[in-house]
């Protein structure tokens, strides 16, 4: 029997390679609290949690570190562990910072239980390895500069790029959709609007944007205004993708009710670990929808193989410059390593550098 005995956690503030602009704030260097769960017989999980705001990162490690003590002595079991949490936060409720933290523990505690069986995660859920296609996320940039971050899409191998839209003017988003189109050819384009439209003006955009060829239309409208979304997916050709914003699979369960998107993505820490992943990706395939991921491209890449419909994995690299076994895309796809766990692991000299 393997016990959980302490949790240690490092506040970073990662560099990125372009700054993330959208048009609901943006982002210079990611905030990120990195995990390191240890046990009793010396096997330790890696993982990290995100928050998009720098001046809430403590708050988001003094809340990883307060559920950290409650999973303290308890056996190394994954889902028992998960069951033990959402009733231990029942009265107090597992959203926001809570589920995120709750997510970022579950990945540290399944790492840790891959790494105790000497496996990788895939192996432990049950899957083979696979090339997950990979699209490559990008922020808000006008006709002009998106032109150079389209060519860099090309030059990396990627088969689709996702650009920030939401500009307040609607002829800059079509100006910048065509310019990166004309660069990108026949490789996939998707569109995030961040939340940041008005239903009203989410119609008209939407309407004009729909015979672009557009891969999927991103969060036009307030992520859990799901009434909208599921008119703009009954209106549009082009697909409607939400999900990243889904506190837990039961927002998720209450969207697909109303047929609020044509794709779902998930985010790993906000849909709650690798445990929510899993119920997740059982909603995605009994609602026959394409499920991507968002962010987290390491433990995403051994989850979509164990996701029946898996659609993209979202490359945004937040914290490969943290770690000691880079991770490098072939063809524009990532397959999961071969290492236990998920294959994080710190490059210590590298934390120091960005450490808060
Ligand atoms: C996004 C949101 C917050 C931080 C990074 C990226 C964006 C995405 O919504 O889908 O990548
Ligand atoms: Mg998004």
């Amino acid at each position: 029997m393997t016990v959980i005995t302490s949790l240690y956690t490092t506040p970073v503030l990662s560099p990125l390679a372009r700054p993330l602009k959208t048009a609901s704030g943006h982002i210079e260097r990611f905030p990120l609290v990195l995990i390191d769960l240890h046990t009793d017989s010396g096997v330790s999980g890696h993982a990290y949690a995100e928050i998009y705001l720098p001046e809430l990162l403590p708050a988001l490690e003094s809340t990883i570190l307060g559920l950290g003590q409650m999973v303290t002595g308890l056996e190394l079991q994954p889902r028992d562990l998960y069951s033990f949490m959402l009733k231990r936060l029942r009265l107090w409720g597992a959203k926001n910072l809570t589920g995120v933290a709750l997510g970022a523990l579950d990945m540290a505690w399944w790492d840790a239980y891959a790494r105790s069986r000497g496996e990788p995660l895939y192996q432990t859920l049950g899957c083979a390895p696979r090339a997950v296609p990979v699209y490559m996320s990008a922020g808000m940039y006008d006709a002009a500069q998106v032109v150079e971050v389209a060519q860099a899409a090309v030059d990396e191998g990627h088969r689709a790029l996702k650009i920030k839209a939401g500009f307040a003017n609607f002829a800059d988003d079509l100006a910048a959709v065509r310019a990166a189109k004309r660069v990108l050819g026949e490789r996939a384009l998707m569109i995030d609007y961040n939340q940041s439209l008005t239903p009203q003006e989410a119609r008209l955009r939407c309407r004009a944007l729909d015979d672009e060829g557009l891969a999927w239309i991103e969060e036009p409208v307030l992520a859990d205004d799901y009434a909208t979304h599921a008119e703009l997916a009954a209106m549009l050709n082009t697909p409607i993708q939400i999900g990243e914003n889904f506190n837990s699979t039961d927002e998720m369960r209450a969207a697909i009710h109303m047929r609020a998107m044509d794709y779902v993505m998930p985010d790993p820490q906000f849909i709650r670990g690798v445990s929510g992943w899993l119920e997740a990706a059982a909603l995605a395939r009994s609602a026959q929808l394409e499920c991507s991921s968002h962010l987290f491209p390491e433990v995403s890449s051994h989850l979509l193989c164990a996701t029946p419909t898996a659609h993209y994995l979202e490359w945004l690299d937040v914290a490969n410059g943290l770690q000691s076994e880079p991770w490098t895309l072939v063809d524009g796809t990532l397959t999961p390593p071969a290492r236990p766990g998920i294959g994080i692991e710190w490059d210590v000299a590298a934390i120091a550098r960005h450490r808060v």
